[in-house]
């Protein structure tokens, strides 16, 4: 029996949005405050939510997409209207091509002034601004429905392939009251938000029978492996068939780098030789060089027509976007890979091994590699180089295996990803298949949030300018973050100068000498200049120790480096074009 008070107990917008999201197990909020949803922060907060506050939004975008990726539950990003709508677009485009889950969630102006262009306070029609952008989109304008938009918000944001989601939240629907109880009802806790996707029998039997055939298999494994949280089948996998693996950069620590199947350190040779190539989780994309056959340095290989294709994949338009794909196994990456092995594992011994031939020539590169890697990181330059550095850092992860690791840069990104193994899934946090800059100061702060774990961030001196000013996010929270930014004096390198001999410096120059280091000191952490390898050893070492936020300022020859590292090919020079 509800008495009178009961029966006129109220709820409204803010409330609904705070209650549907703690009713789905959402506990944290990345966010920025302002017009129309700073009283929306605070009433997170204080519904005993995190609500981890930003500088600008496309870090707390990023940091929401990250999170995503690492909990397999949607992140989520509030901002404000229109700027700081925009400011989150880039953060959940770049969720939507990484197939990271998030949900952008942003406040917005009133429908009917918009509508008519009536020129309200950040009139912009968002909603159709976004839509193209991401992978779903939604807009909420009575209080009744708030339960139905974070549902479908989250359900699509985790089923099937992962992406970003927009939610379109309009200012005057936090203070819509409605009946306390009805909008209890009006909530939706999701079942299954990202049901198993189970592959057909057939699809993973023509897979195993063209494997059978391989005699130069090779296993590529993606990100979407690693974000598929199936370690130990995916491991198992490679291990009872004996197939050299090749890592792409979040997939590193799926199994340890050092690991003997490893084929990272002969990767211009296996992926034209291989006759059987097996994607899990992994695009067939520019990373892969489309699967054709030049590479990256130009070097022509044999074409890779003649090799044949399984992808796994829980997209089935994936399947046929670059080369024919001769046997696509759709479904979730968990229920594939068990189902497979299954199979193998039923085949008993009678499973056929690589050749030996095969194993044996890919040994032999990567001896060759790894004995010229060794030879480089030996050496200790002064001032340090990428390489005497990233040796350094190569000793800290593997003595902190469980530490995150977050890359972003040119060289600072390609000389640590074939430098600095890992070796636990999910610890490697990088610019993903767009190779956009700007992440690392988001990816720092949910990586320390979500996972409680030290992190080590290694910036390109450019790179860290993107989303520098989080270290005041950093500092504000105590987060256990040391920021190493590479500091070469520009980007790619700090050595250019204008043609004129005019006043300004060249286009890809920065202060010279530059310390980063007092931006940290600026808000309490711990600032380090460090201009040798022991200096930044031992500066690193004392950060994960002291879990203290700390900025290490490493002085790197700023000679040492090449146009866009790796893929300088995609970064045309005038001088080629004379
Ligand atoms: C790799 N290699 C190694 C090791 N790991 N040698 C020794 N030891 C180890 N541990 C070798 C590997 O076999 C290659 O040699 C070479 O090092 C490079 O390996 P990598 O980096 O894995 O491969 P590659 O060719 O660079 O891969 C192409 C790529 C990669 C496009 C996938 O460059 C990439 O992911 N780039 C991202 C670029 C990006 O997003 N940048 C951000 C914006 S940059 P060989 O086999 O002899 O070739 C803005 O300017
Ligand atoms: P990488 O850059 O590491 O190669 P990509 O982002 O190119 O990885 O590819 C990830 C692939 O993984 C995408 O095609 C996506 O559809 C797929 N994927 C993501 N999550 C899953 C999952 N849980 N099960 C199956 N496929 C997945
Ligand atoms: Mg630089």
């Amino acid at each position: 029996m509800t008495t009178d008070t009961q029966a006129q107990e109220q709820t409204d917008g803010f409330n609904l949005v705070i209650d549907a999201l703690k009713l789905n197990g959402i506990d944290t909020i990345f966010g920025l405050p302002g017009i129309p949803i700073t009283d929306l922060t605070r009433k997170i907060q204080a519904a005993g939510m995190r609500m981890i506050s930003f500088r600008h939004e496309q870090n707390a975008g990023n940091a929401a997409a990250i999170a995503g990726f690492l909990t397999q539950k949607p992140g989520i990003c509030l901002t404000v209207s229109a700027p700081g709508f925009l400011n989150g677009l880039t953060a959940l485009t770049n969720a939507t091509t990484n197939c990271f889950p998030m949900i952008l969630i942003s406040g917005s102006s009133e429908r009917e002034i918009v509508d008519l262009q009536q020129g309200d306070y950040e009139e912009m029609d968002q909603l159709a601004i976004a839509k193209p952008l991401c992978k779903a989109a939604f807009r909420v304008l009575n209080a009744e429905d708030i339960g139905i938009g974070i549902a479908r918000a989250i359900r699509a944001a985790v089923s099937g392939r992962p992406g970003g989601v927009y939610l379109d939240l309009p200012a005057k629907l936090f203070s819509q009251s409605m009946d306390a109880a009805a909008g209890k009802a009006s909530l939706i806790k999701v079942v299954d938000p990202a049901p198993r996707q189970i592959p057909a029998p057939d699809a993973v039997q023509r897979a195993l029978n063209l494997l059978k055939t391989a005699k130069r298999p090779l296993i590529v494994l993606g990100k979407g492996a690693a974000y598929a949280q199936a370690d130990a089948d995916i491991r198992a996998l490679v291990e009872k068939t004996g197939i050299p693996y090749l890592p792409m950069s979040m997939a590193k620590g799926l199994l340890p780098d050092n690991h003997k199947q490893s084929a990272a350190a002969a990767r211009s040779y296996v992926l034209p030789e291989a006759d059987v190539v097996v994607l899990i989780g992994a695009r067939l994309n520019w990373l892969l060089s489309h699967g054709k056959g030049k590479t990256w340095g130009g070097k022509d290989h044999k074409a890779w027509g003649s090799q044949k294709y399984v992808q796994i994949d829980i997209s089935p338009q994936e399947a046929d976007s670059n080369v024919r794909i001769d046997a696509p196994v759709v479904g979730d990456i968990g229920s594939c890979v068990s189902a497979m092995l299954g199979a193998i594992n039923a085949a008993g011994a009678g499973w056929p091994q690589p050749s030996a031939d095969w194993l044996g020539a890919i040994d032999e590169r990567k001896t060759k590699n790894i004995a010229k890697m060794a030879e480089t990181l030996a050496k200790n330059p002064s001032p340090m180089n990428f390489h005497s550095a990233l040796n350094v850092m190569r000793d800290v992860i593997k003595a902190n295996p469980d530490a995150m690791l977050v890359n972003e840069g040119a060289n600072a990104l390609d000389f640590t990803r074939s430098i600095v193994d890992m070796y636990r899934p999910r610890k490697r946090l990088d610019v993903g298949t767009w190779g956009v800059m700007g992440i690392g100061m988001g990816f720092a702060v949910a990586a320390a949030v979500v996972s409680g774990q030290p992190v080590i961030a290694v910036e390109g001196d450019s790179a860290f300018g993107f989303s520098g000013m989080e270290v005041e996010t950093i500092c504000r929270y105590n987060l256990p973050v040391c920021v190493v930014v590479m500091n070469n004096n520009g980007v790619y390198k700090g050595t250019d100068v204008n043609p004129t001999g005019g006043p300004d410096v060249a286009p890809t120059v920065f202060v010279k000498g530059a310390r980063y280091d007092k931006m940290m000191e600026a808000f309490g952490g711990v600032g380090v200049h460090a201009t040798t390898p022991a200096e930044l050893r031992k500066a690193v070492e004392e950060a994960v120790r002291s879990r203290k936020p700390t900025l290490i300022n490493a002085v790197i020859d700023e000679t040492a480096g090449t146009e866009s590292g790796r893929i300088t090919s995609l970064n045309p020079t005038a001088a080629k074009k004379k």
